[in-house]
C-alpha cells in the first residue's frame, strides 16, 4: 500500500558541490513548498506543471536563507505519479539539511531508501523489472551496462517477458480447449506445436541466464584476488598494476595480513585487485587469520591469480582454484632469456611476469579479462539483471522442462498436468514483473536503493 505521507530526501550525493537537489513527493508537497518559498510575484508561486520557478527559501522564523530553483511535476505525470517538487539549492550539506528539516517541520517525513521509485512502482508508472533497472543504472560501472540498463528502464526486458507470457497464455488456451472438447475435435498438431514453442522459450531464457553473469561483472566491475605462498611478490604486483604504493613489501615472508585493495582497468572493465596474506600454515594467530581470509577471498572473487616464484613453480590443488583462475610465475627478471624460454615451454599454462620491471603484465591483464569475460561483449539477447529475476527464471525453466517431458510422451499426453505446469510458469512470469510480489520482496528490492531515488 502507498503511504499517504509526503516524503522528502536529498537526491544528489552528500557533500559539497555546485548544486544539490532536494526531492519532495506526496499530496501535501505543494503546501510544504509554499510554506518555505518567498517570491515577489504571486504568479510565480502558482507552480505550473513541468516549469521551474526561482524563489527564496525561508526558515520557520521567516528568515530568508537561500535562493533556489524549484521544478514542479504534477500528479500523475511525475516520476512517482504524485505531486513532485525538486528544489535545487547550493551544494552545501548545511543548506540541504536545513531544507530537509524545514520540510519535515511543515509536515513531510524523510524518505526511506528507494521510496520515490517504490511509489512510482506502486502507482503503476513502472514495473518491478524497470524499478530494478533504475538501481542498476545508478550503479553501472561501464558504458555498455549503463546503456543496457537504460534500455531495461525503457521497458525492453519487460516487453520480452510480456511477449513470453502472451505465448504461454495462447498455448495454455489451446491446451484447455483440448481438455474440453470431444474426441473428434482434437487438435492433431498440438503436441508438436507446443513442443516447438516451449523449446524456443527455453533456449531464449537460457541465453538470458547465460548473459547474466557477464552482465553482473560488467555492471559492478570484477574482483581479482592475488594469492599464493608468502614472498612470491603479490604485494609488489598489486603496487605495480595499481600504479600506487598501496601495500608494504619486504623480503620477509608473511608481511601481508589484511587484504589490500587497488583499482585497475582490464581493457575498459573496472576491476578491484585484492592482495592477500601468503598461503602457509603458521603458528602466528594473526597470520593464520589472514590466511583464512585470503582463502575466503579466493572463493568469492571472479578470478584468482595464483602466483609462484621463479625458483619454485608450485601447483595449486583444484579445491583452492576459485571461480576462474590464472597461473603466474613472478620474478622473471632474475633469470636469463634462455632459461626463461625453457621454463615457458615446460609450463605453457603459466604467465611469466616481473612485478619489479613490469615484464609480461600487459599479457597478464588480458589473460585475466579473457578468463572473466570470455566473449568480448554481451550478445544481442536481453540479459537478466538481478539475482531475484534469475531465481524466478530458473523456476520458470523448471516448469517448461517439466512440460516438455510431459509432451514427449509417445501416447496419451497428460494435458491436465501440462496445464498446471504452464499456469505455474505464468504465475512466476507475473512475479518477475512485480504483479504478484509480497511486501518483503518489495522491501528487499527497494532497500538496495540510495535515499532520494
Ligand atoms: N627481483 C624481483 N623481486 C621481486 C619481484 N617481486 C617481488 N620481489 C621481491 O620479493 C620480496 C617479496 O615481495 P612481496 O611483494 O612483499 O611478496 P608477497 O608475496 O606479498 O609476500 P607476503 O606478503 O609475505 O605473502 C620483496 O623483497 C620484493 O622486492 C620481482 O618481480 N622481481
Ligand atoms: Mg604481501
Amino acid at each position: 500500500m502507498i503511504s499517504p505521507d509526503t516524503i522528502v530526501a536529498v537526491a544528489t550525493p552528500h557533500g559539497f558541490g555546485g548544486i544539490s537537489v532536494v526531492r519532495l513527493s506526496g499530496s501535501s508537497s505543494k503546501n510544504i513548498v509554499l510554506s518555505v518559498s518567498v517570491s515577489s510575484s504571486k504568479r510565480a508561486l502558482s507552480f505550473k506543471h513541468r516549469t521551474i520557478t526561482l524563489v527564496k527559501l525561508k526558515d520557520q522564523n521567516n528568515n530568508i536563507f537561500e535562493d533556489a530553483v524549484i521544478a514542479f511535476f504534477k500528479a500523475p505525470e511525475s516520476y512517482t505519479g504524485e505531486d513532485l517538487f525538486e528544489i535545487s539549492c547550493h551544494g552545501n550539506p548545511s543548506i540541504v539539511n536545513k531544507i530537509l528539516s524545514i520540510c519535515c517541520l511543515n509536515g513531510a517525513r524523510l524518505a526511506e531508501p528507494g521510496e520515490f521509485t517504490k511509489r512510482s512502482f506502486l502507482n503503476g508508472k513502472i514495473d518491478l523489472v524497470q524499478a530494478e533497472a533504475v538501481a542498476s543504472l545508478i550503479h553501472s560501472k561501464t558504458e555498455e551496462t549503463a546503456s543496457l540498463n537504460f534500455k531495461m528502464l525503457r521497458g525492453e526486458l519487460s516487453s520480452v517477458i510480456k511477449n513470453l507470457k502472451q505465448d504461454l497464455i495462447t498455448l495454455l488456451s489451446k491446451i484447455e480447449f483440448e481438455l474440453d472438447i470431444s474426441e473428434e475435435d482434437l487438435q492433431p498438431n498440438l503436441q508438436k506445436e507446443s513442443h516447438t514453442l516451449l523449446k524456443s522459450c527455453k533456449m531464449f531464457l537460457q541465453k538470458a541466464l547465460n548473459n547474466h553473469s557477464a552482465y553482473r561483472i560488467l555492471n559492478r566491475g570484477a574482483s581479482v584476488v592475488l594469492c599464493g605462498p608468502p614472498n612470491v611478490g603479490k604485494s609488489t604486483l598489486l603496487n605495480f598494476l595499481a600504479g600506487s604504493d598501496l601495500a608494504i613489501t619486504s623480503p620477509q615472508p608473511g608481511t601481508t595480513r589484511d587484504a589490500i585493495e587497488g583499482s585497475v582497468s582490464l581493457g575498459g572493465l573496472p576491476a578491484t585487485l585484492i592482495d592477500t596474506a601468503g598461503l602457509r600454515s603458521s603458528g602466528d594467530e594473526i597470520e593464520s587469520e589472514g590466511v583464512v581470509r585470503a582463502k575466503e577471498r579466493i572463493l568469492s572473487a571472479d578470478c584468482s591469480v595464483h602466483l609462484s616464484d621463479i625458483d619454485n613453480i608450485s601447483r595449486v590443488s583444484p579445491k583452492e582454484l576459485g571461480k576462474s583462475h590464472v597461473f603466474v610465475v613472478n620474478k622473471s627478471d632474475l633469470i636469463n632469456n634462455k632459461t626463461l624460454s625453457l621454463l615457458k615451454k615446460q609450463h605453457p599454462d603459466h604467465c611469466f611476469v616481473s612485478a619489479k620491471t613490469g615484464y609480461g603484465t600487459g599479457v597478464l591483464l588480458d589473460l585475466i579479462k579473457n578468463n572473466i569475460l570470455p566473449s568480448p561483449s554481451l550478445s544481442s539477447s536481453v540479459p537478466i539483471i538481478t539475482q531475484r529475476q534469475k531465481n524466478i527464471i530458473l523456476k520458470i525453466q523448471d516448469h517448461i522442462q517439466n512440460t516438455l517431458l510431459l509432451l514427449s510422451q509417445k501416447e496419451d499426453v497428460h494435458y491436465d498436468l501440462v496445464s498446471i505446469e504452464l499456469r505455474d510458469a505464468l504465475i512466476q512470469l507475473d512475479s518477475v514483473l512485480g504483479k504478484t510480489v509480497t511486501d518483503d520482496i518489495l522491501d528487499l528490492v527497494f532497500n538496495s536503493f540510495c535515499v532520494g531515488k
